[in-house]
């Protein structure tokens, strides 16, 4: 299996995350992608290669423009505001108030963030920007007749809606690639997000359309991140009714439990048939993971690449979360050989 990597995610590289009232150093570092990389060079899963620049097009068919914009500007114009630290939210739209988008930036940075621990720092945009490159070349490997492909992307995507950041995404690098495959003749695209959290930002972007099935399988959130959406419930607007599946799962679940789920998110996908499929490859399900809270040990990683890979469509995997540092290059790429042996 190729994978699709560039050095550029290190151009994200922030001091500070909001995290139990502190300001600590970001679980979702550098270390992360290097990790991943030389497993997957020691493993030898295949050809790495650079990306290609599809440019702002594609970003810009998901994404609104006033977002990007904003995400291009951001640190520049914080700056300039003479604040010392990483641009962060302060400020919300609460219920009840006013939707108008402020004009200085501290009000934008609430205006367009869904969550409070995530900063914008200098390099953010360069970095989302090349992570989304990454989810499209992976994207047009598979246009071009391969079985599967890894996008290592970094930073991670599936919590950017169209408007907003946070959870450590800026650009939904898997919602930008689905959006692709449509533009470039594909009819249906299904996401499997097997990331600990749920991608309310992938639900939010593709709810009421039924050319993009959602399936997650995710910890409750009621019980952790991203807290607001994600439940049993949500199960597509409008023309996209049944087309978004939640599986929310309680805390200290087990791989059997979550090995059931899976199944029945592979049934549904199976009914809808795929031009393709998009993994959201998080591997924070792990049971040493430092901020979730399910019990996958590294061998189960290599059963879930099997199952995933006996639904046997062409499969473009995603990197998203995963935080136990040393631990996520194995089971990222335990995944990939168990698809690999089993395809
Ligand atoms: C991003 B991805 C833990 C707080 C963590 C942010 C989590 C973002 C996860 N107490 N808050 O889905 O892996
Ligand atoms: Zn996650």
């Amino acid at each position: 299996m190729e994978t699709i990597f560039t050095e550029k995610h290190r151009l994200r590289d922030a001091k500070s995350e909001l995290f139990g009232g502190q300001l600590v150093q970001p679980h979702e570092r550098p270390s992360r992608a290097e990790y991943v990389i030389k497993r997957v060079r020691e493993a030898n899963l295949g050809l790495v290669s650079d990306p290609d620049d599809f440019g702002l097009d594609p970003i810009l068919a998901i994404h609104k423009p006033d977002f990007v914009e904003f995400l291009q500007t951001a640190w520049e114009r914080w700056q300039e505001a003479g604040f010392q630290g990483e641009a962060m939210p302060t400020t919300w739209v609460g219920r009840r108030m006013s939707d108008k988008r402020p004009s200085f930036i501290e009000g934008q940075v609430g205006y367009y963030a869904l969550a409070g621990e995530t900063s914008i720092s200098g390099g953010t945009w360069e970095a989302a920007y090349a992570s989304a490159q990454v989810a499209l070349t992976g994207a047009d490997r598979i246009n071009n007749g391969a079985r599967s492909v890894f996008s290592l992307c970094r930073p991670p995507g599936h919590h950017a809606t169209a408007d907003m950041f946070g959870g450590y995404c800026f650009l939904n690098n898997a919602a930008i690639s689905a959006q692709h495959y449509l533009d470039t003749g594909g009819k249906r695209v299904a996401i499997l997000d097997v990331d600990f959290h749920h991608g309310n930002g992938t639900q939010d972007i593709f709810y009421n359309r039924d050319d993009v099935l959602f399936v997650s399988l995710h910890g409750d959130p009621l019980e952790t991140f991203p807290y607001h959406l994600g439940h049993a419930d949500e199960t597509g607007g409008g023309a996209g009714a049944g087309f978004n599946v939640n599986y929310p799962m309680p805390p200290n679940t087990p791989f059997e439990v979550w090995r059931s789920a899976l199944a029945k998110g592979l049934d549904r996908i199976a009914d809808y048939a795929p031009d393709v499929l998009i993994v959201s490859l998080g591997v924070d399900t792990f049971e040493n993971d430092p901020i979730s809270f399910f019990k996958l040990k590294s061998d189960d990683f290599t059963t879930m690449g099997a199952d995933i890979a006996r639904a046997g469509l062409s499969t473009q995997f995603i990197m998203e979360g995963g935080y136990d540092v040393e631990e996520i290059g194995v089971n990222a790429v335990n995944v990939l050989q168990g698809f690999i042996a089993e395809q």
